[in-house]
């Protein structure tokens, strides 16, 4: 590895037009070290246009990849993800485009996973009681909830299992076989997760303040909420011997 990480942002967007300018400039002025690859779902409000003109703004720097047919955060993961490993990073980090993963972060975030000596480290916002700004009572009950009932199922070792800001070394998620995970939502983190400890990864955390989204829509629906209930299950039961596995 080269003295200073080169590390690839992967930043999936559905409908960011608002929040990608700004976001892209955040993590360009981290230095050149950084690059960016935005992967767009042909978002009707126009995000892949915007996501071009910062590419040729940044070139070199700022990747886009335009999706087609279904959408879905798990799928747009599983495209980025297999391209990104096959770039020339030493780290590749996931991280949201509507600022509730800050990108002043990414730092602590890369630091953690090669002086921390991990092979993935999350942006956990429960590692210190509960950091999270602006959510409503019922959206933190989900939240706690699920990452009890994921750890308890899944016997995954981090506080915080459903946050979509992480970094990982290029070479520990390459040994992923992305394209055959199961889910297609936000259970798609979980799986990465499990996946991770079944390939022996050293997985660890460090705190963020996550803040909620000010600009733009959720997507959260009912569907990728019992996605979420009966993925843990499905990972355990297909590979039983990796439940609470320790690198
Ligand atoms: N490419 C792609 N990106 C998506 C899709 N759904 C959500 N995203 C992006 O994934 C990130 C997380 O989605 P959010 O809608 O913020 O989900 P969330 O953080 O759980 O919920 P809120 O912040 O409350 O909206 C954002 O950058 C979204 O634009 C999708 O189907 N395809
Ligand atoms: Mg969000």
């Amino acid at each position: 590895m080269s003295e200073t990480p080169r590390v690839l942002v992967v930043t999936p967007t559905y409908n960011e037009r608002d929040n990608l300018p700004v976001l892209v400039r955040r993590v360009m002025a981290l230095g050149p070290s950084y690059q960016m690859l935005v992967v767009d779902d042909a978002s009707p409000d126009g995000t892949g246009a915007v996501a071009d003109t910062l590419a040729a703004e940044f070139p070199g720097r700022v990747h886009v990849l335009h999706r087609t047919g279904k959408r879905g955060l798990g799928r747009s993961y599983v495209d980025a993800l297999s391209k990104a490993v096959t770039m020339d990073v030493d780290a590749v980090c996931q991280m949201d485009a509507d600022f509730s993963h800050d990108p002043a972060y990414l730092p602590d975030l890369v630091r953690g996973l090669f002086e921390g000596g991990h092979d993935v480290v999350i942006g956990s916002r429960y590692l210190h009681g509960v950091s999270v700004v602006n959510w409503p009572l019922r959206r933190l009950i989900l939240s706690t909830f699920s990452n009890r009932y994921v750890r308890a199922i899944t016997g995954l070792p981090s506080r915080d299992c459903t946050s979509g800001y992480r970094c990982w070394r290029r070479e520990a998620l390459a040994r992923l076989p992305l394209r055959q995970f199961v889910s297609d939502g936000y259970a798609f983190l979980v799986e990465m997760l499990y996946q991770a400890m079944g390939a022996g990864c050293r997985i660890g955390e460090v705190p963020i303040i996550f803040v909620e989204r000010r600009e733009g829509q959720s997507k959260m629906s009912r569907g990728v909420i019992l996605e979420g209930v009966i993925v843990p299950w499905r990972l355990v039961l297909r590979h039983p011997g990796w439940r609470g596995r320790r690198a």
